[in-house]
């Protein structure tokens, strides 16, 4: 929990910048600032000093912190957050603008954001105006593109391709990324790299072209801003400690307190360095193994480091046997140019092959995806084409599915009569985001409850840093798809990760099957399956739990079409 201290200065910060932006005494903005400051960096818990033996802290101020104390808000801020709208809360937070400026633009001009104020400036709406000078604007510009990077986590798909760059770039005896990244978290906040090598390699990180900025350069650490807007920290680590930097910066952070815990009520010490018995005698640092083995437990695979009990199952060398990319089989979420893919059919088919599956799934959108212009007609076309096409792939078995779509009342596009001709039946929701959890619910449990659905797709309609998931009782969702033997998807498509982690190993604990997809669009597409796997990872999935793992024969099995 944060310290009363903490929360009482943000909250008197808050209304130091809310009095500013309405036009307050700027004598007086300075006063709650000075207090704020000072509530934060005094020793004492402030439940338990008075509140006027602080310095800086006057009468008034005492009453407002007193009121905080009491309910967690006083009435002047209430009144101030209800006059000032959020955008030009915003504004003020552009590195380089004032609250004076933000005021002026937003009464004047209308500007109520920081898109907004882009808008305004590419716009040329700015020119002439008193104080906006071209240095200005462009400093502005800047300013809200760094403010709209820095607040942003960007997904695997993005960390990972920007990381495979780096590594490529660096010639470095030994390089790994740690962080996030390794446990394949759905979003990275920034980019962790190790690597064994000469002090020389941090200039030539430093001069790379993808570099825009460098934060901070030292013989140990140096940090960049990439093009991407990524930050990227690379750390040259003794080669000899090599295990113990690894275990320490793939983190999570929860996970090292963990076991560091354990390092220390066995009188030794662990650190990024390696582990140290009392004379501070190495027991073990080069490598990852050697750590967790003299601490007692299995290697832990980095996706199951978040301190949700992989320390407990590692110590009873209980630790689930995660599925892996080799696993999967095929791929049950596909799409051509029949619908929004701008792939062919052959082309799509061609590419799966060559990936070594059993099985594939083309699964284009169904007719109530208006804009799509499906019709039965081309998809009966279509599945005709796959016939043919299944002569040339012996080895691979094409399956002719289709996405559906998830009505508002939980109905989908065709009668069961014209479903039982598909052999995969994704049904997924596109339309009515906003509906009530209650609605949302009922939608969902109404789509497992089909007998011609397999598998809900992208099940909670979230892209990462766009839309946010949609509402429901995922519990009772997930109690429904187990009864009716519906599968979840896990739709790896990097923007989308969806079921995400928490809600798969929701789904898990109620008995749910799930299916691994890539969700193409393209050809490369094809190959965010891995991502997919991250996510099954970090929810304990074994093979058993993943039905495009199965061989085919089990896989058609479930699927209704032995
Ligand atoms: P991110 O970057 O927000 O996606 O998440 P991480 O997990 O990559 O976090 P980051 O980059 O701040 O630090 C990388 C790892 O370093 C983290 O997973 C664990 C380790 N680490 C960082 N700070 C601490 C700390 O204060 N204590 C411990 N025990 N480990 C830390
Ligand atoms: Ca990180
Ligand atoms: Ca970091
Ligand atoms: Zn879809």
């Amino acid at each position: 929990m944060a310290r009363a201290n903490d929360e009482a200065a943000a909250a008197l910060e808050e209304y130091a910048e809310l009095f500013a932006l309405n036009g307050g005494d700027a004598f007086r903005v300075r006063s709650y600032q000075k207090a704020a400051k000072s509530i934060a960096g005094h020793p004492e818990d402030l439940r338990t000093t008075p509140v006027r033996q602080i310095p800086g802290v006057g009468e008034a101020i005492a009453k407002k912190v007193e009121e905080f104390l009491a309910r967690g808000s006083f009435r002047q801020l209430d009144d101030l957050r209800g006059k000032v709208p959020d955008g030009v809360r915003r504004l003020t937070r552009i590195p380089s603008l004032g609250p004076k400026k933000a005021l002026f633009l937003f009464q004047e001009l209308g500007v109520d954001s920081p898109e907004a104020l882009a808008e305004a400036i590419r716009s040329d709406r700015l020119t002439g105006v008193r104080g906006f000078g071209a240095k200005t604007e462009e400093n502005l510009l800047k300013g809200i593109e760094q403010m709209e990077q820095s607040g942003r986590r960007v997904h695997l798909g993005v960390a990972t391709d920007l990381a495979e760059k780096v590594i490529a770039s660096l010639p470095a005896e030994r390089i790994a990324y740690a962080g996030s990244l390794r446990r394949m978290r759905e979003t990275i906040g920034d980019i962790d790299i190790l690597a064994v090598g000469p002090v020389s390699l941090m200039e030539v990180f430093s001069g790379q072209p993808y570099v825009t900025e460098v934060i901070a350069a030292g013989e140990r650490k140096t940090s960049v801003r990439t093009d991407r807007g990524i930050q990227v920290d690379l750390r040259v680590v003794p080669a000899e400690s090599w295990g113990a930097a690894l275990v320490y910066f793939t983190g999570s952070k929860e996970h090292n307190v963990h076991i560091r815990e354990m390092a220390v009520k066995k009188g030794w010490k662990l650190s990024e360095y390696g582990l140290f018995d009392a004379d501070d005698q190495v027991i073990a640092a080069a490598s990852e193994e050697d750590i967790y083995a003299a601490l007692g437990m299995r290697w832990v695979p980095p996706p199951l480091r978040e301190d949700g009990g992989e320390i407990k199952a590692a110590l009873r060398g209980e630790l689930p046997e995660l599925v892996t990319l080799d696993d999967l089989k095929g791929d049950l979420h596909t799409h051509t140019n029949l619908t929004d893919g701008i792939a062919s059919l052959e082309d799509m088919v061609a590419a799966a092959a060559a990936r070594g599956y059993a099985y594939y799934a083309i699964t284009d959108h169904a007719p109530d995806l208006v804009m799509q212009r499906m019709t039965l007609d081309k998809a009966l076309e279509q599945r005709a084409q796959i016939a043919a096409l299944q002569a040339k792939y012996p080895d691979m078995r094409l399956l002719q599915g289709t996405e559906l779509n998830i009505a508002p009342d939980g109905s989908v596009d065709w009668p069961l009569d014209v479903l039982e001709g598909f052999d995969v039946r994704v049904a997924s929701v596109h339309s009515h985001f906003g509906q009530s959890r209650e609605e949302m619910t009922r939608r969902f449990i109404a789509a497992c409850e089909n007998p011609g659905v397999h598998i809900i797709g992208h099940p909670t309609t979230r892209k990462i840093g766009k839309r946010e998931p949609v509402d429901a009782d995922w519990e009772a969702v997930f109690r429904a798809a187990a009864r009716t033997g519906t599968a979840m998807e896990i739709d790896s498509y990097p923007d989308r990760a969806d079921l995400p982690s928490d809600l798969v190993r929701l789904a898990r604990h109620h008995g749910v099957k799930f299916s691994i997809d890539s969700d193409s669009h393209a050809i490369p597409h094809l190959a965010h399956q891995r991502f997919g796997v991250g996510i099954a990872q970090r929810a304990w999935l074994t093979t058993d739990d993943v039905i495009n793992t199965w061989p085919l024969e089990r896989l058609l099995t479930f699927l209704g079409r032995p």
